[in-house]
This record gives structure tokens, sequence and C-alpha cells, in this order.
């Protein structure tokens, strides 16, 4: 899968994306992530890329101009590798988008070009979402956060784990939270060793042995 994520702070990428699966995966070629700062599309001396909202209040908006240029070259520079009827799908982080679930992380796993759109301050012109440059506004919950950049890192990190050859076998993604076999259940708890722990034992059907059993229990825990 390619990621080309548009951002004013690509630094910020650096570390949850550069370590352990997803580094894994990147070193693979099964996760060809690129960054594009915001800024290099700004015009004038001073590379402008914000603006004060009209009617007034707090804060400043991506201007039109920049992020439209941004999304326009990162897909035609993408048809220089791939063909013209491939389109990206584009990806703007709000809260006011639609709640990011593991079946959509599933489904965007299925997707083999995304552009992730990270606005800082108030967000972007609203017009650059009614001029067709966005294809899906997506929030990763009901809370606020200072720009899009960790939504994007959350995103890559929970649709990675859904590209065929990112998981190891030990790592696999098949029963846990979340996951259709477990009916989209929360996971079961885990234990390991010791089999006690300061007065603390492991549920005895755990060290049975007895698959049917362990398998039972395991289903009756979710939540
Ligand atoms: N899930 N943020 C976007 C800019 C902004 C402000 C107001 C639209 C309206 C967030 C979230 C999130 C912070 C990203 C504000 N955009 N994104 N940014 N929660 O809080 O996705």
């Amino acid at each position: 899968m390619r990621i080309d994520v548009i951002t004013l702070f690509p630094a910020m990428f650096q570390g949850p994306l550069t370590e352990s699966i997803l580094q894994r995966a990147r070193d693979n070629g099964l996760l060809n992530i690129q960054f594009h700062d915001l800024r290099t599309f700004g015009s004038g001396n001073y590379k402008q890329i914000d603006d004060r909202p009209y009617g007034g209040g707090a804060g400043m908006l991506f201007m039109c101009e920049p992020v439209v240029n941004a999304i326009e070259k990162i897909t035609e520079e993408g048809h220089k590798t791939q063909d013209k009827g491939h389109r990206p799908h584009r990806i703007y982080f709000s809260p006011r988008g639609k709640k990011l679930k593991q079946t959509g992380v599933e489904n965007l796993a299925k997707e083999d070009w995304l552009i992730l759109l990270c606005a800082h301050y108030e967000g972007i012109d609203q017009r650059i979402i009614d001029g067709g440059w966005i294809d899906a506004e997506v929030s990763i919950g009901d809370y606020v956060l200072t720009g899009g950049e960790l939504p994007a890192m959350v995103m890559i990190d929970a649709l990675a784990r859904h590209i065929p050859g990112v998981l190891g076998k030990d790592e696999s993604a098949q029963d846990e939270s979340f996951s259709k076999s477990l009916g989209r259940k929360k996971e079961y708890p885990h234990y390991t060793r010791p089999e006690e722990f300061r007065g603390l034992r492991v549920p005895d059907v755990l060290l049975s042995g007895n698959h049917a059993e362990i398998d039972k229990w395991r289903k009756g825990n979710t939540r």
C-alpha cells in the first residue's frame, strides 16, 4: 500500500512509524509512506498556507490553494508509476468526521493508495471538501487534538496490521479484539507464567490442556 501524508510537521511521524512492525513492513515494501510538507505548497515569500476565517472567530484555517495543489500534485506524480484510472482514496481527519472503527480499518486496508490530510488550527476551508478533493472525513474519537497527525498515525498503525504479510504468525489479527471471529467483541483476558503470582492464580481451565473447554472459556469471557 502506498500512503501519501500531507502535513506541516513531517518530523512528528519519526518514531511511531520507524520502529517495530511498521518499520519492518516499510523495509519489506508492504508499506510505502511518503510525507509532503504543506509549507512547500504555500504562496509568497512567507509560504502562506493558512488564513483567518470569514465571519471572525478564533484560529486559522488551511487555505484552498495550497491544499488542493498538494493533493493534485501527489495524484499526478502517482500517475507516473500507476495507471490513470487509479485514484487515491483521500482522507481528511476531523472531529466532525465519521468515527473510525475496526470494520472501517479492515475496508481501508483493501485500498492500495491513500492520501491523508492532516490539518492544524481550526481545520480547512470547507470548499476543499465540497469541491470533491476529499473522499472521506474521519474522526478517531470524540475529543479534540492539536492536529491530524496523531489520527493519521493511529490509522496507519491500525490498517497496516491488516495488510497481508505485515504481521508474523505470532502476531496474527485473527482472534483479537473486534475481529470477526470474536463476533466484533473485545478479547478475553490472557495469562502467562507463573501459575500463581502473590496468591493470584491462573484460571484452572487454561492449565487443563482441554482445548475445547479453553475455547469455550475464551468465547464466554469476551466483552
Ligand atoms: N479525530 N483534530 C483536525 C483541525 C480541525 C479543527 C476543527 C476540523 C474542525 C481529530 C479527531 C482532531 C484536531 C484533527 C483538530 N478540523 N481528528 N484538527 N479527534 O481532534 O480526527
